[in-house]
Formats: C-alpha cells, sequence, structure tokens
C-alpha cells in the first residue's frame, strides 16, 4: 500500500543575516509537524531553504568585499549548521540560486509573459529595502513602509508586471470554497479587506537597477523580482518542468502543498500573489497557509537592525535542544505572538520539564527498583479505583493530541501530554505505592500501581516524538524499551501494550532543576546585556 503523502513548508529565509530564534521557531514548528505526520505513516517532504536574490543581498556582499555568491555561501553554510543542530528533519533545502531552481523560474516567467499575464510597463512606487517590498502611495503608513514602519524610497524604471486583477474572482471563490486554506482566519479577512476589495494592484516582478537576480528570458537587462523567484521555490524543489522524470515524479506525488508556513508579513504573497501564479500555471493550490505569529521580546519585535535577537545556539549549548523546541512550541499559542523572557524560559524548563515529567520517571523508576527488583510488574485490570481515570485520560489525550496536531496547535497538543503527565502524578498520590508496599497482601496491587504509571509514561514518550527530538530516547532506555511496537503510535491505541517484565535501567534525572535567577543573568548575558 502506499503511504499518502504530506508537503509541507517553510518560507525560504533571505540569507542576508544569521537567523535568530525567530527563524527557529517556524522551522521547528514546521520540524514538529512533518515528525508527526511521519508518525502517522506519511510520507512527508518537509522543505526548507533560502531566498538569496535581492538589492539588499548585492549591497550587503559589496560592503564586505565578496561577490554576492560567496556571501550567501557562508551564511547558508551557517543556517543549515542552525538546522543541524535544531535538528530539523527537513527532506530538501532549496537555494534560489541553485541552477535546478532558476531554470524553472525562468520557464515559468517566460510561459507568464508568452500567455500575456505578464506584460511590460512603467513604474512610479515606493521601495522598502529592507523588507523587499513595493508599495503603493495609498499603501504606505505615515509616509513608511506598513511593515517595518522604516522610510521607503521612490522609485521608477521600466518593470514587468503580473496581471493580477484578471484572477481575482477566482481567487475569492477558492477562499470562499476552502474555509480553511488561510489559517488563522483573522488573515483571511486582513487579506480580503486590506489588499482584495481595494483592487488588487498588478504586481511588479522585474527590476533594472541592479543584476543579482535571475535574468528575466528574452531581455536580460531585468532581473526577476523578487516574488515569482521566491514562489516558485516550492514547486521547483519538486522537479517541476525540470525535464528530468525522476525529479518530476515528486512534483506528481507531493504537489499541491498540505501546508505553506508562512510569518504573518507575508501571508499576502502566499494567499494572493502565489495562488494566482498558479492559476495561470494551471495548477492546483496549495491546501493551507498557516500564518504563525512572532516570538517578541519584552520591547517588541526581534530585528537585527534594533539589536535585540535572540541566539538559539547558545540556548541549546546551555539548556540543551529539547528545552529549546519544548520553549518555543509550548510557549507560544502557534497562530499568535509570544513574549520570549529569560526567566519564563527557564520557569518552564524547570516547571514541566525537570519537575513534571522528569521527576515522574525519576521516582517512579526508584520505586520499581525498590517495590519490584527493578522489572515492570503486571497489570491487574481493575486493581484500584483510580485505575480507570488514569486509563481514560490516556486515551482522551491521545485524542486531544491527535486533533490538536491536525490543526497544526502545538502548544494544545503540549498542554494534553502534560495533562496526563499531570494526571499520573494524581495517581500516585491517589495510589500511594508507598503506603501498599507496607503490606505483603497488596503486593499485586502495588506492582499494578507501578505498571500503570509505567504506562502512562511509555505512552507519553511517544507522544511528545514530534516536539522533543532526544528525550523519547533518553526515556526509553531508561524504561528498557527498545524501538518497536512499544513505542509505536499504533500502541498509543491499547493501554497495556507495555510488556510486563521489562527490566528498566534508572539513570540520572532527564533534566536538572535550574536556578532562575542565576540562569536568567547568564541568559541576558547571551542576548548581549547587561543584567
Ligand atoms: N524570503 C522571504 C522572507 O524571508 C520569504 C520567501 S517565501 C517564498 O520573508
Amino acid at each position: 500500500m502506499t503511504k499518502p503523502s504530506f508537503y509541507i513548508t517553510t518560507p525560504i529565509y533571505y540569507p542576508s543575516d544569521k537567523l535568530h530564534i525567530g527563524h527557529a521557531y517556524t522551522t521547528v514548528a514546521g520540524d514538529a509537524m512533518a515528525r508527526y505526520k511521519r508518525l502517522r505513516g506519511y510520507d512527508v517532504m518537509y522543505l526548507t531553504g533560502t531566498d538569496e536574490h535581492g538589492q539588499k543581498i548585492q549591497r550587503r556582499a559589496k560592503d564586505k568585499g565578496c561577490t554576492p555568491q560567496e556571501f550567501v555561501d557562508e551564511i547558508v553554510a551557517g543556517i543549515r549548521e542552525l538546522w543541524d543542530k535544531l535538528e530539523i528533519s527537513y527532506d530538501d533545502f532549496i537555494r534560489t540560486t541553485q541552477e535546478r531552481h532558476k531554470s524553472v523560474a525562468q520557464k515559468i516567467f517566460k510561459r507568464l509573459v508568452d500567455q500575456g499575464d505578464i506584460y511590460l510597463d512603467e513604474y512610479e512606487g515606493w521601495y522598502c529595502t529592507p523588507c523587499e517590498s513595493f508599495w503603493t502611495e495609498r499603501q504606505l503608513e505615515d509616509g513608511n513602509c506598513p511593515d517595518c514602519g522604516r522610510p521607503v524610497e521612490k522609485v521608477r524604471e521600466q518593470s514587468y508586471f503580473f496581471r493580477m486583477s484578471k484572477y481575482v474572482d477566482r481567487l475569492l471563490a477558492y477562499y470562499e470554497e476552502n474555509p480553511d486554506f488561510i489559517q488563522p482566519e483573522s488573515r483571511k479577512k486582513e487579506m480580503i479587506e486590506n489588499f482584495i476589495k481595494p483592487g488588487l494592484e498588478d504586481l511588479c516582478v522585474s527590476r533594472t537597477t541592479f543584476d543579482w537576480g535571475i535574468p528575466v528570458p528574452d531581455d536580460p537587462k531585468h532581473v526577476m523580482y523578487v516574488w515569482i523567484d521566491a514562489l516558485t521555490n516550492y514547486i521547483s524543489a519538486l522537479g517541476y518542468l525540470s525535464g528530468d522524470p525522476e525529479a518530476e515524479a515528486k512534483f506528481e506525488k507531493y504537489w499541491p502543498a498540505d501546508v505553506h508556513l508562512v510569518g504573518k508579513e507575508i501571508v499576502r504573497f502566499h494567499t494572493i500573489y502565489w495562488p494566482i501564479m498558479l492559476m495561470a500555471l494551471d495548477l492546483p493550490l496549495p491546501k493551507k497557509v498557516f500564518a504563525h505569529g512572532h516570538l517578541q521580546l519584552r520591547d517588541g519585535k526581534m530585528s537585527k537592525s534594533k539589536g535585540n535577537v535572540v541566539d538559539p545556539v547558545p540556548l541549546i549549548n546551555r539548556y540543551g535542544l529539547d528545552v529549546l523546541r519544548y520553549y518555543l512550541l509550548r510557549e507560544v499559542p502557534f497562530g499568535q505572538d509570544g513574549v520570549f523572557t529569560p526567566e519564563g524560559f527557564i520557569e518552564r524548563a524547570n516547571a514541566d520539564l525537570a519537575n513534571d515529567l522528569g521527576n515522574l520517571l525519576h521516582r517512579t523508576l526508584t520505586m520499581v527498583e525498590k517495590y519490584a527488583g527493578g522489572v515492570v510488574p503486571k497489570r491487574i485490570p481493575g486493581a484500584t479505583e483510580l485505575d480507570e481515570t488514569l486509563e481514560n485520560l490516556a486515551k482522551e489525550t491521545v485524542e486531544k493530541v491527535e486533533s490538536a496536531m491536525d490543526n497544526m496547535q502545538f502548544s494544545v497538543a503540549l498542554v494534553a501530554i502534560w495533562d496526563l503527565i499531570r494526571g499520573t502524578n494524581r495517581y500516585l498520590e491517589g495510589t500511594m505505592p508507598w503506603e501498599l508496599a507496607k503490606d505483603p497482601a497488596k503486593k499485586e496491587t502495588l506492582g499494578s500501581v507501578l505498571y500503570h504509571v509505567m504506562e502512562s509514561l511509555r505512552m507519553v514518550s511517544i507522544l511528545i516524538q514530534p516536539f522533543l527530538v532526544r528525550t523519547p530516547r533518553r526515556m526509553w532506555e531508561q524504561m528498557g524499551l527498545s524501538e518497536g511496537e512499544a513505542t509505536s503510535w499504533d500502541s498509543l491505541y491499547r493501554f497495556g501494550s507495555y510488556p510486563a517484565g521489562t527490566k528498566v535501567n534508572k539513570q540520572k534525572p532527564l533534566y536538572p532543576r535550574l536556578d532562575v535567577k542565576e540562569e536568567a543573568v547568564e541568559i541576558v548575558k547571551m542576548m548581549g546585556g547587561t543584567p
């Protein structure tokens, strides 16, 4: 039987600066989704990459005294290192400077010119260099870029334009027929009210004032600029129009994308221009565009120019990868903004990871050693009155996690898993194995209680896999489980899948407890601030 496919993408990032925790956030979120779908039996394609053309990069390379290609090569190497460090399970990494991309972008551009969707005209308008966006007079806010608030430059030149208006009705019909296409819902209203209703303007798709870009076919004084180049990455990476049957098979298999993850400032490009480009190419549209919020600092959005960025690397080095991944996915309801604070980061690690999860595993293993000779005892169904409550909670947790993940609600899924962890702690408090141990007649009940707790931990270790990448294996080692039936997603539907008789192997607690004050000072130092 062939597996169903699942195609998920991140934006392709500009390699103009080192990436910060905000980019890590998006990419970790995509990774969690990709891992989840793989666990559920999907054939997943998780694509990320870099958007390497444009004036900003050309200028930065010049300032640095190197070629744009050298400039991006170095930054892209750093980005890939970061993804390795975060254990991002991407299946492909597309760079817009790769031949496989450039040739496809050119073929697409040419086709759009040939069929009259792209035409040559004179452009006059406003341009925000840092955002690489064109704006009309009306869209400016107090004369500045409506996205970043920085000053814009007036530009006038010959340019190619994409005729957008022609497709607007079809686009609105698509929104109508696919109510989940734009998530969260509020973004859809914004698109319709702010961009479509006032009259969708044709999009400028080329520039002549710099040359770091893909040349426009048959008119090479123009370079493509920049959204046709950027957006086509999602299909060039799948071999669309590559002429190579093996590559094109990927397109057949994975297109249309199941979800494009995007930051809220690029929703417009993904929900208006990209669908229109695809309509013009007679291709199916992506099923969903999910706009996530931003991780901000107390004093606003992180940006390199404000010098307030959080670098994920020192956080991983000091606290471990899973602490960071957990924080990112738990702290911010996906789709909304969240605030990064050093104290919040440490408190999360202490409360949820060290106390709730780490402590439950450690104390349970201690009891299994002390009361059951280090071997998982037998379950006696209904041995205590609390068994049913715990079993029901475990069952509901699986359902909640699955439905949250289907809606990309990572924090909701994690809250559900942690409810199970806390419920298991309550079960221990209620059944009191340390009391049962005093009465030799209660030996079997005691064993069954320990079984239930271990079984619940086993389920937790499976459920956390999309989010935490090191912890599940570390738990299995201590719990005497090797990867297989007892660690499979399917086993979650069968409470009692932990083989009795398994020998456990207690080690040190999963996470250390951190000193909030001291560590907050360390994090502020990492951020380049003075505590
Ligand atoms: N490079 C763009 C950004 O970082 C995203 C392009 S996605 C096709 O905003």
